[in-house]
């Protein structure tokens, strides 16, 4: 995969040789290229930056400096995926972090100031696909820290690259039935589904590691047990709990889901009368009912069945 990275702030991505993402890109997996955007400006402060029309606070990021920009680093008949961090983009998600792994090529155009002038992205949507994408409901100061984000997000998921011991297969958000295609293109985040992991739409519960009692605190003895059924059955009520307590937003889907889809399996859908063992990955059986209910989210059979 090739990522080019247009900024004013170049030394921002120093990080981006250390860890997995370092390495990734030594074997060549992911090759780097970071622009410093001041190359394209010629007058002797070479300024990105002007004060906004209609007046109003801070400075606007110049067009001119990023046209010439983009059309040197994403020359015309190029492919590349033009990705436009922002405040008031799409949700950033897995999704988007599994579908921006499938593509050969991203640019990240990083703004600073107040943002970038409205017709860069404009311009740029003529000739290339652009996405503008928000990594979360909080303020940056510019589009640099979303970066890092999203190409360590982006990167885990490139073959090779997460070691052997660790698997991207179930990620908390792991999405559901919907490939990683539609992810981004479509609205929403994870949606538990068929196709996901144990996981699937959940956050992970508590990990564990020696030593077996620490301050008195022992692990889980489950996770002792080697019986890998009943650890399995552990870490999901764990991730649901958790999931209940943090993220009760992703129950509520995870809830809808699974009324969506015993609507389509169930005896209005021909389906078997007493709506099925529901064990498909996102489908909640009765034991997560009962998890959820415990939870704080009540989840009768019930409400499934009609
Ligand atoms: C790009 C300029 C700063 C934003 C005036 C503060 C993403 N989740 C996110 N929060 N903030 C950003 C982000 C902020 C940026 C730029 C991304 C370029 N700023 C501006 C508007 C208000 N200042 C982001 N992804």
């Amino acid at each position: 995969m090739r990522i080019d990275i247009i900024t004013i702030f170049p030394a921002y991505f120093g990080p981006l040789s250390v860890s997995l993402i370092g390495k990734a890109a030594e074997r060549g997996d992911i090759s780097f290229t970071v622009h410093d955007l001041r190359d394209w400006t010629y007058d002797v402060h070479h300024t990105v930056d002007d004060s906004p029309f209609g007046g109003g606070p801070g400075m606007v990021m110049k067009p001119e400096p990023w046209g010439e920009a983009l059309d040197s680093v994403a020359p015309p008949g190029t492919d590349p995926l033009l990705v436009i961090p922002t405040p008031a983009g799409r949700p950033f998600s897995q999704r988007h972090a599994a579908r921006y792994a499938a593509e050969p090529w991203l640019i990240f155009a990083c703004g600073r100031y107040e943002g970038i002038d409205g017709r860069v992205a404009d311009e740029a949507r003529s000739r290339l696909r652009v996405e503008e994408v928000s990594i979360g409901d909080y303020v940056l100061a510019g589009g640099e820290p979303a970066v890092l984000v999203m190409t360590e997000a982006i990167g885990r998921l490139l073959p090779g690259v997460l070691g052997n011991s660790e698997s991207a297969a179930d990620d908390s958000f792991g999405f559901g039935a919907g490939s990683p295609a539609e992810a981004g293109s479509g609205e929403g985040g994870p949606r538990a589904g068929a196709a996901g992991g144990p996981m699937a739409g959940l956050v992970e519960g508590p990990a564990y590691t020696r030593p077996r009692v620490w301050r008195d605190r022992p692990v889980p003895p489950v996770l002792l047990s080697g019986d890998h059924g009943a650890i399995a059955r552990w870490r999901r009520d764990s991730a649901l709990r958790r999931t209940a307590q943090n993220r009760p937003d992703l129950v509520a889907r995870l809830i809808a889901d699974d009324q969506a889809g015993a609507a389509a399996v169930g005896p209005a859908a021909g389906g078997p009368a007493d709506g099925g063992a529901a064990t498909g990955p996102g489908e909640l059986d009765e034991h997560d009912r009962a998890v959820l209910a415990e939870a704080g989210f009540p989840v009768t059979g019930e409400d499934v069945a009609h």
